[in-house]
């Protein structure tokens, strides 16, 4: 299908699925346009103006012709469902052990960070054959990262992280374009992801100037902007220890548990009064408005990465 362009080339693991998916679609449509109008044509010549038909039009009625035209199509649609279904999940789901990718779209342009701490803009470079998962927000208006040739598309809304991946698995360069209308310069939101060989990819991981990894980045926040001085194990202020917190429950004080995933650390860190941890004062103040998106990525990645340690004794 390559050679005739009317698709964008089939770049990644999922390209393959969506694609014939979106033919057997087509065809079942190409059917029922044929079996509907294919008649009509016939009826029109057969009973145009002068012809000799028979026009006394006996009732013929027969169930089985009414329940074959009912169930059949019946079960086709759920068959289409289920298999989008299945499809959608897949793409739902994101999957253990990606390359974490973090994304914030901003009038009008997108803002890349690799985990190792490299940034790029309206670029994304990323190896071939291993599975990327791009955490991403907006900070003003909503957008939609689409690549086409990878068949994802995700809203990017400010204020809630979407997520999307892909595994690329052809080397080369590919369309990033922005799919939501987002204000006067939206058709110029656009960019490229870059395909690469591993080494490849890992000799420009270390290309430009040193940037410390995004968890360092989140670390050295922790401590500038004074979340230390409450959360540590030595503090003056009766503040939960965040080690071994992520993506464990956390009971609140109106009763409730929540587990701490992206969004609660996000709530936590901007809208603390929000939902306030059982058994402490609503005493942190709100980071809204003091912290960009990227820093706020970049403390929640550092929370997580100490997430996965042992909580300290006090
Ligand atoms: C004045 C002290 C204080 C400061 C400064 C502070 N916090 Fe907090 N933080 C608290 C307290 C007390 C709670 C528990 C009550 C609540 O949920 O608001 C809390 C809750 C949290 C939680 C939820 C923890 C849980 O177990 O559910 C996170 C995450 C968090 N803070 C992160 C941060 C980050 C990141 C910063 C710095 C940007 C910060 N805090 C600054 C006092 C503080
Ligand atoms: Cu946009």
């Amino acid at each position: 299908m390559d050679q005739f362009h009317l698709f964008p080339p089939q770049a990644s693991s999922t390209a393959y699925g969506v694609d014939t998916l979106f033919f057997v679609l087509t065809l079942i449509s190409l059917f029922f346009i044929a079996v509907v109008f294919l008649p009509i044509l016939f009826f029109c010549i057969k009973y145009r103006r002068g012809s000799s038909a028979d026009r006394s039009n006996p009732s013929n009625g027969s169930n089985a012709v009414e329940v074959g035209w009912t169930t059949l199509p019946m079960l086709m649609g759920l068959a289409l469902f289920s298999w989008g279904a299945v499809d959608y999940f897949r793409l739902e789901r994101r999957p253990g052990n990606a390359i974490d990718v973090e994304v914030v779209g901003k009038q009008w342009m997108w803002k890349v960070q690799h985990a190792e701490g490299k940034r790029e803009i309206n670029e994304l470079h990323v190896p071939i054959n291993r599975t990327v998962a791009l955490t991403m927000i907006s900070q003003d208006v909503i957008h939609s990262f689409f690549v086409p040739a990878f068949r994802v598309k995700q809203d990017v809304v400010p204020g809630k992280y979407t997520s999307e991946w892909f595994k690329p698995t052809r080397t080369g360069e590919y369309h990033i374009f922005c799919s939501q209308y987002c204000g006067t310069q939206h058709a110029r939101m656009i960019g490229r992801v870059v395909v690469m060989q591993p080494q490849a990819y890992e000799n420009w991981l270390k290309t430009g100037e040193q940037t410390e990894s995004i968890v360092r980045a989140g670390e050295r926040l922790f401590h500038d902007r004074g979340c230390s001085g409450c959360h540590a194990v030595n503090s003056q202020f009766h503040a939960p220890l965040l080690q071994g917190l992520y993506r464990n429950p956390v009971p609140l004080a109106n009763g409730t548990v929540v587990t701490a995933d992206d969004q609660y650390l996000r709530d936590s860190i901007l809208q603390p009064a929000k939902q306030i941890t059982a058994g402490y004062d609503n005493i942190m103040p709100s980071f809204s408005g003091h912290l960009s998106e990227q820093e706020i990525m970049q403390l929640i990645a550092y929370v997580k990465a100490i997430g996965q340690q042992e909580p300290p004794p006090r």
